[in-house]
């Protein structure tokens, strides 16, 4: 059975512009219920750390620069069939291929700046969790 929970981050293009209340009502109005949330600012450490499965590929260090350069709203949502689910709601990587109604062709300006990140499988979902949330501060 797939996990009934995934992590997201509202990255800072979107949280600096105001549109992370949006984005959540946005997810909510789909049946996506807030688990935990915070509001931070990732040092370059973090972000270097969250983000080594892409190290080596040429975006890597803009990612890197760029996720630690404002503060990011991380969250954790609940859903069945969560991890697919908000993938499919966030839409594609690039806001120019991203299906209309979804998080990324209402609220991303490029395929770098792309208002948000959804963990890609129950096996990151549970590691990326981890990896912003202890165990008590997650209801
Ligand atoms: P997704 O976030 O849709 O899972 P990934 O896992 O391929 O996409 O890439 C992780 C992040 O790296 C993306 N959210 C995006 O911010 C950034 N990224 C991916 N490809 C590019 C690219 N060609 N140029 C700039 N940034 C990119």
């Amino acid at each position: 059975m797939s996990l009934n929970y995934t992590f997201s981050i509202i990255k800072p293009d979107a949280f600096n512009a105001g549109k992370a209340g949006k984005i959540i009502a946005h997810l909510e109005a789909q049946g996506f219920v807030l688990k935990a949330a915070r509001v931070m600012q990732l040092s370059r450490r973090q972000a270097e750390e969250f983000y080594a499965v892409h190290k080596g590929r040429p975006f890597y260090d803009e990612l890197v620069a760029f996720m630690s350069s404002a503060p990011c709203m991380p969250f954790i949502v609940q859903k069945a069939g969560a991890v697919t689910a908000l993938r499919d709601a966030i839409g594609a990587t690039d806001p120019a291929d991203a299906a209309p109604g979804t998080v990324r062709k209402l609220y991303a300006e490029s395929k770098g700046k792309n208002a948000i990140h959804a963990s890609d499988s129950d096996e990151n979902a549970v590691r990326e969790s981890r990896f912003f949330f202890a165990e008590a501060e997650v209801l």
